[in-house]
């Protein structure tokens, strides 16, 4: 996928030598077009990803929708707090509604698996967070100093499609 660059410059040097410009005296001009088709070829894909609105209140974490179909997603996190900083962390291998043990005012996540997360996501500020899911249940948080258990915590369910 990120070859398309590469194949670029395969073509033209598997073509007619003499009609073809010695590659040193190209303008820089189209070494820069060229660098940016690799760029955009390898660009994540999150074109046909699934969306996922994430409101994340000193309280809770609201997901919509909280059900998606395995394959890519986007999670389209915004802290609507007016004074806190909060964090999107997303493990995989929850149980629907679980409730973590609380150590020192985080929450455990001992056997679960962090896929990705996103820090200091000031108040106002968004951020996305593209990833691949399987079927399952995955587990989004917020695990700054007792922001678990003032409630910032949600369940994603994950379908076979
Ligand atoms: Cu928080």
């Amino acid at each position: 996928m990120c070859a398309r660059g590469s194949e670029v410059w395969q073509r033209r040097g598997d073509g007619d030598a003499e009609r073809i410009p010695d590659m040193n005296r190209l303008p820089a001009r189209v070494g820069i077009v060229l660098l940016a088709l690799v760029l955009v070829a390898c660009a994540p894909d999150a074109s046909n990803a699934a969306r996922i609105a994430v409101e994340l209140a000193d309280d809770s974490i609201t997901l919509d929708p909280g059900e998606v179909g395995a394959g890519r997603v986007v999670f389209d996190t915004l802290n609507v707090s007016t004074g806190l900083v909060h964090e999107i962390e997303v493990f995989e291998g929850g149980s629907a509604g679980a409730i973590l043990p609380v150590d020192n005012t985080v929450a455990d996540t001992n056997g679960l698996r962090l896929i990705d997360e996103v820090e200091d996501v000031v108040p106002g500020a968004s951020a996305s967070l593209a990833m691949d899911v399987r079927p399952g249940t995955y587990l989004i948080i917020c695990n700054l100093p007792g922001h678990y258990t003032s409630g910032m915590w949600a369940y994603l369910t994950v379908g076979d499609n």
